[in-house]
Parts: C-alpha cells; sequence; structure tokens
C-alpha cells in the first residue's frame, strides 16, 4: 500500500527567527548568513514613527468606512465584525490577496508614505550590502489589510518567483505596518528552501492562488513575533506562507516590496502598480517629485512573462 506522507505545508514552525541585525556590520556574514538561510529578519531597521505614522493613515482609511471597532483605540487596528460581515462579501475580502475590496485598496496605494517606504536609506543601505552593488526597489509594492473576516483566505505557501519572475536574485522584503505576532497571522519562512529550486504548483485559495507543491521536502518552518520597524527579507525562490489569525477581530497591516541588483534582469509588470491603478491616479497630492517614475531615466533588460512556470499540477503527497 503507497504511503500518504504528511504535507509539509501544512507543519506548524518549530524554529524562531533569529534577529540578523547584528551582521549588518558585517557584510560578508550578512551575505553568508543570507545565502545559507534564504532570508534574514531584522528587528529595528525602520524607525518605529515611520511605520506607526503610516499605521494610522491606513486605519484611518478603515476607520471613515466604518470597519474598525469604535470602542477601542484606532492604532490597535480591531474591527467591527458585524459591520464587516454585513458589508464585505468574499469577493471583497479576497480581492488581489490583499484584504480589502479595491476602492479600500486604491486609497492605500495613493499614500506617498506607503511607497516611500521602499526608498528608506536604511533598507536601500541592507539591499547594497546584499547585492554588492546599487539596488532598484521595484515600483509595485503591495499593501495587505488583512480583515479578520471569516471568509478571508489566508496565503498559500509559494515562491515569489512565480508571480514577479525577472532575476532570481530579486528579494522581497515583509515588513509589518505595526506589531504582527504570530498569532495575528505573521509571514513564516521555510528555511533553506531556495535551494530546492523552483517547485511546481497547485491551485490554491489567498494572495497569487498558487501553492507550491512541498510533498517530500524536509525543510523547517521558522518565524516569530514582528515588532513595528522589523521585517524580512527573503530570495525570489525561499518558500513562505501567511500563519493564520487566530485573534477573531484583529487585523494584520503589512506592505510587500522587491529589490534587486540594479543590473539584473526585470519582467515588465513589476513598473506598474498592484491593482487596476494608474500611476498619475496614484500619485495625485504626492509632495516627493523623486518618488515618481523614478525608474524612467535608467536602462533594464527586459524579460518576458513565462505563463509556463505556472502550469498547475495535482498535489499528491
Ligand atoms: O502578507 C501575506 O499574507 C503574503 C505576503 C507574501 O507572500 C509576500 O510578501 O510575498
Amino acid at each position: 500500500m503507497a504511503q500518504v506522507m504528511e504535507d509539509p505545508a501544512k507543519r506548524e514552525p518549530t524554529k524562531t527567527f533569529e534577529d540578523a541585525s547584528p551582521y549588518l556590520h558585517d557584510p560578508i556574514a550578512l551575505r553568508e548568513k543570507a545565502e545559507k538561510d534564504g532570508y534574514l529578519f531584522i528587528k529595528g531597521l525602520i524607525p518605529v514613527d515611520t511605520i506607526l505614522g503610516l499605521r494610522r493613515e491606513i486605519l484611518e482609511i478603515l476607520d471613515r468606512r466604518g470597519y474598525l471597532n469604535k470602542n477601542r483605540p484606532l492604532m490597535e487596528g480591531i474591527c467591527d465584525l458585524d459591520a464587516i460581515h454585513s458589508r464585505l462579501t468574499e469577493e471583497d475580502v479576497n480581492f488581489n490577496g490583499v484584504g480589502v475590496p479595491m476602492d479600500v485598496y486604491r486609497e492605500v496605494q495613493k499614500l506617498e508614505s506607503f511607497h516611500a517606504l521602499a526608498h528608506e536609506p536604511k533598507l536601500l543601505q541592507l539591499y547594497e550590502t546584499l547585492f554588492e552593488e546599487k539596488p532598484f526597489p521595484h515600483p509595485r509594492n503591495i499593501g495587505r489589510i488583512m480583515m479578520p473576516h471569516t471568509k478571508l483566505h489566508k496565503t498559500p505557501t509559494h515562491q515569489d518567483f512565480l508571480h514577479i519572475q525577472g532575476s532570481e536574485q530579486t528579494w522581497t522584503c515583509w515588513m509589518p505596518i505595526g506589531d504582527a505576532t504570530q498569532q495575528m497571522g505573521a509571514l513564516a519562512i521555510l528555511e533553506g528552501s531556495h535551494k530546492a529550486g523552483l517547485l511546481g504548483v497547485t491551485h490554491a485559495p489567498g494572495a497569487g492562488e498558487l501553492e507550491s507543491i512541498l510533498c517530500g521536502l524536509g525543510y523547517e518552518w521558522v518565524a516569530g513575533d514582528y515588532g513595528a520597524g522589523d521585517l524580512v527579507t527573503f530570495h525570489s525562490l525561499t518558500v513562505h506562507k501567511a500563519l493564520s489569525n487566530r485573534l477573531p477581530d484583529q487585523i494584520r497591516i503589512s506592505a510587500d516590496m522587491r529589490f534587486q541588483p540594479s543590473s539584473a534582469p526585470i519582467q515588465g509588470n513589476s513598473f506598474y502598480p498592484h491593482g487596476p491603478y494608474e500611476w498619475d491616479d496614484l500619485y495625485e497630492g504626492w509632495q516627493r517629485e523623486e518618488l515618481k517614475y523614478y525608474w524612467k531615466n535608467s536602462d533594464f533588460t527586459l524579460t518576458p512573462y513565462d505563463e509556463s512556470i505556472r502550469w498547475q499540477k495535482e498535489k499528491i503527497c
């Protein structure tokens, strides 16, 4: 009789993130750690005030729509569960994998402070050390305002290369906008999994709608509690997933940003906004001209989008 193996996608984290911030002063050790583990968890890289300022702006958007519990301080990000369940459908909260409907997400995408995060000097310095050349921050930043709606699908186990393509040397930065504990559904990483190469996929609900098939792989899940200003950054082939949000009325807010060596190829979609929006609309009212169309005068090698790496198979563990 064929033996049924446990699906590693379903395992819980067995390790806790080690803070890599002491390595920031030792570029060789930092690169060795990144190469070995496929990720770096860095505590306190971004000023807390920057993160909390953005958190306030996002929560004010939700508050204006009546989605927050008026009896709790705004910055806690606690939902009015009746309001969200009576007014938001399954389609609304799963739009583009971002946790909120399209009109709410447009308001988040319009925030200058949201896109400015990818240009934080400490972040650019981190990637310059990692890549040993000037990094290019992709303009297509993603916000996730994951509502605690019973119909919300959490992000499945996947590798970002499936969606971003371009260069494998592209690294994602996942940054909570406020605290994000494991209980709140923070991001977990399959340590060392970038070494497995590009994995086959099957359909799954949740952001990206593709699940990387992990059957037979033996890596360990690693996670931790993130504070405001902490981040995890990982290689485009490193497998990751969102943990379940076990707090019934807590919104989990985060940003995904991508960085690559400036000289590496890029896939053209990375220059467009995430969602059905136009930069000219999103840029309305921005003060910092240098954040707009900052890539326009650079020369890039463009790679075509390869649909074949997204072909879906049956998952048999
Ligand atoms: O925040 C999430 O739920 C998913 C984020 C993610 O998968 C990514 O940053 O690539």
